[in-house]
């Protein structure tokens, strides 16, 4: 058994709830571990044994113009390496999460082994700031292990930060006890969903990379032919130009804005079609959420989302912002029942075939043991 140390961002999306859901996995399996964060990771909700929370503080002294959040986290990450004779530090985002390891490391003089795994937001976005691509690189190549959650994600980082650097694709997983379809048709009613209206869902933090807008011009275009309701659940920047988009469309009693929500497995229990047409996208954990739930989906053909979706057998992969291909697709699986049944079942044998927990678990232990035993 290995005492590993996680740090994550703990209010972001989907990386936040990777590095939480493996490390509740982990001490599962008796693993004992530490997260070391500036806040209790959200899915952290009840007590775990096996797992330790250390909270970074960061400092906010007048002469400080920026609270110095890394330095903060690699002298805690240190004080825990030190205290807690940790084997591992994984960490989730190369920046700057890799690089305050690096350092951490090299102040507590332990040999703990640093695995940087990257969600593709610090590759995607950060990495074509060249004052920070240098840096990415760095904490890329000096960790002794590195995996991405898609092959998408390992291609394009090797080629923006020209690394030979050995990227391991380590795949996304759902908490299956927690994602599977719940009989919550009391939910439609609840919502003023009519039995006969299908219901067509779309989750996420709504910046610009997730298109939002195309998801309501798709909508527009479905809700013509199919009698239907769209669940907008999230928040985010483009929140309010989404809100003033459906009064001008005139689909404001079609369209419900639910916010940010807990419990996203009921929602996608009553719904029958998931749309995401991001234009950045290294993974899309909601598309496997979407999944377990026997939700088929609808996503575009851009970074890790062709690796989710089967085309043809999940779901479809469509042409980003290519509206009328989009509702095209989307009235086959509303109106076709057995498209409907065939792609629900397939989804989530695919979450169980090639993404289920155990084996991404078992991955994750694998590298943890190499890692180990390199010396
Ligand atoms: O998508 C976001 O804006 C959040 C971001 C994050 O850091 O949580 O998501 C990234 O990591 C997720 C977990 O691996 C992936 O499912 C998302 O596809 C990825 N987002 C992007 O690549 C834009």
């Amino acid at each position: 058994m290995a005492k590993i140390g996680i740090t994550c961002y703990p209010t972001v999306g989907g990386s936040g709830v990777i590095a939480t859901e493996l490390g509740k996995l982990l001490a599962e399996q008796g693993h004992e571990i530490h997260f070391v964060a500036s806040q209790v990771p959200f899915r952290l909700n009840r007590v775990y044994p096996n797992i330790y929370y250390h909270e970074v503080e960061v400092s906010n002294y007048p002469v400080f113009q920026h609270p110095p959040y890394d330095l903060a986290l690699a002298a805690k990450m240190a004080e825990v390496i030190n205290r807690e004779e940790l084997d591992i530090l994984h960490v989730h985002y190369a920046m700057p999460h890799a690089i305050c390891a690096i350092l951490a490391k090299q102040m507590c003089k332990r040999d703990v082994k640093i695995i940087t795994t990257l969600h593709g937001t610090d590759i995607t976005v950060l990495g074509i700031d060249s004052s920070l691509k240098q840096m990415i690189k760095f904490g890329i190549e000096q960790s002794d292990q590195v995996t991405a959650v898609s092959n998408s994600l390992v291609n394009q980082t090797q080629d923006m930060l020209d690394t030979n650097k050995r990227i391991e694709v380590i795949y996304n997983f759902v908490d299956e006890r927690e994602y599977y379809r719940k009989s919550t048709q009391e939910l439609k009613k609840d919502y003023c969903i009519e039995e006969h209206e299908k219901v067509i869902i779309h989750i996420s933090n709504f910046r610009k990379v997730k298109r939002v807008p195309d998801v309501i011009h798709a909508f527009s275009k479905i809700v013509h032919d199919v009698p239907s309701k769209l669940l907008l659940v999230g928040d985010g920047p483009e929140y309010s130009d989404c809100y003033q988009l459906v009064q001008e469309l005139g689909i404001e009693n079609r369209v419900l804005f639910l916010g940010k929500q807990e419990n996203v497995s009921d929602l996608l229990s009553i719904s029958d079609l998931k749309l995401l047409l991001s234009e950045k996208e290294s993974f899309g954990l909601v598309l496997l959420e979407a999944m377990a739930c026997g939700v088929p989906c609808i996503g575009t053909n851009i970074g890790g989302i062709p690796e989710v979706i089967d085309h043809g057998e999940t779901g479809f992969i469509v042409e980003l912002g290519n509206i009328d291909q989009i509702a095209s697709f989307a009235i086959r699986i509303l109106t076709d029942e057995k498209t409907m049944t065939d792609f629900s079942s397939q989804a989530r044998e695919v979450v169980k075939d090639k993404f289920a927990s155990s084996t991404i678990l078992g991955q994750y232990e694998e590298l943890y043991k190499q890692v180990m035993s390199d010396g």
